[in-house]
């Protein structure tokens, strides 16, 4: 690909659950749009979970055009006649199955075509990164892209002047955010984004038990959905509507400790800088605490060997219920440690490149 023709693009985007398929689909969009003015055609199955994301999505659209991003409804079905051709790259998030007939396309094309894997940490990662598979089926030869931690891969989404603005973040801007929510801008605060297994009514009273002063920005919809009481001694409950992903950011940069969960949310939640626990998506026979333990593995390296067997037990503590009251009363005194720490792992992330970087370089360079 020469350096002067424009990219154009299909992003496909199948939401299995939660919001992260489409939330990392939006974040890649916007970033090849915005730092890149690549041309994005975003493929996304369902419109309803689309719309929590880019409220102004019209759900009756088939096709629509949201901040200069081409979006459609469409479906992956076998047989299904709402895929518009490919152009000359096919991006497909999270490496769905797509029809036959489309491949063909793509194939009859000579589009390249490019798995976009999950985040992970596992050592494998490396390995895998710009590996080539051939569909059997089609015979459509696909390139795996993964994120990562490591130059090996692609990076973390991280888009360009991200850096900027958390540092322009000030502590007026941090109150205007607290009290819009309905918060005290001089209590302890605690961002909470978590799977519904959560007990996290247990883990409250846990809280409340040793009298810490806090207060817990929950997400409306976990609130309502887990009929959560609001009447602590010492903690007080925030529901918050779904924010858009810049305000997402802004209250993560606010809090002093953020819970976070999947793969989108952890990412934004190491590039705030500010402590932070993360539940991985639950997979079955407990592969996701695989990844858990790869991750914190790779992110302590940097980390004193008591500050990090402490995060490593507060995530077991989390990823598994326990919420074991002398831990999380410990857990607390390291406040001043933990800031130090996961601010200097945010400066080292933010030299390596970014995951949209290095897809666009790798782009022009085939
Ligand atoms: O919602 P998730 O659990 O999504 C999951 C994971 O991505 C997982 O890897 C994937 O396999 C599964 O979906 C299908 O968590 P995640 O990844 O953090 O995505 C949540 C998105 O919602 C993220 O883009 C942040 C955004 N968000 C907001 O923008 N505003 C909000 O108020 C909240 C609570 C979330």
């Amino acid at each position: 690909m020469s350096n002067k023709s424009p990219i154009v693009c299909h992003l496909t985007c199948k939401v299995i659950d939660f919001f992260g398929d489409i939330g990392v689909a939006w974040r890649i969009a916007k970033q090849l749009k915005v730092d890149f003015n690549i041309e994005v055609h975003l493929l996304v199955d369902d419109l309803v979970t689309t719309k929590r994301l880019i409220p102004s999505i019209d759900l009756s659209l088939q096709k629509q055009t949201i901040n200069g991003i081409n979006i459609y409804h469409c479906d992956f079905s076998e047989d299904s006649t709402s895929l518009p051709p490919p152009p000359d790259f096919v991006f497909n998030l999270f490496n769905i199955d797509l029809p036959h007939s489309y491949k063909t396309l793509i194939k009859r094309k000579k589009s390249k075509y490019i798995a976009i894997e999950y985040l992970s940490a596992e050592p494998w990662v490396d390995n895998f990164h710009l590996k080539p598979s051939i569909d059997p089926q089609s015979g459509l030869i696909k390139t795996f892209f993964y994120p990562g931690f490591t130059n090996q891969t692609g990076g973390l989404i991280r888009e360009k002047g991200l850096f900027l603005r958390r540092e322009a973040f000030d502590q007026s801007r941090r109150k205007e955010l607290i009290q819009s929510l309905g918060g005290d801008p001089n209590l302890y605060s605690i961002s909470l984004f978590y799977y519904p297994i959560q007990k996290i009514e247990v883990f409250l009273d846990v809280i409340d038990h040793i009298k810490k002063p806090a207060q817990f920005f929950i997400p409306q919809y976990l609130f309502d959905l887990l009929k959560l009481k609001n009447n602590y001694q010492f903690i007080h409950i925030i529901p918050y509507p779904f924010l858009n992903h810049d305000d997402f950011d802004i209250l993560l940069w606010s809090c002093d400790l953020n819970f976070v969960r999947g793969e989108d949310s952890w990412t934004r939640a190491i590039w705030a800088g500010k402590p932070f626990i993360w539940q991985p998506y639950i997979q079955e026979n407990d592969i996701h605490l695989i990844k858990l333990k790869a991750f914190l593995k790779r992110y302590c390296e940097a980390c004193d060997q008591d500050l990090s067997e402490i995060l490593i037990k507060m995530h077991d503590d989390w990823s598994n219920n326990k919420f074991n009251e002398v831990l999380w009363r410990d857990f607390f005194k390291q406040q001043a440690r933990l800031e130090a720490f996961v601010l200097k792992q945010s400066h080292h992330y933010f030299k390596e490149a970014s995951f949209v970087d290095s897809l666009v370089d790798y782009c022009y360079e085939t």
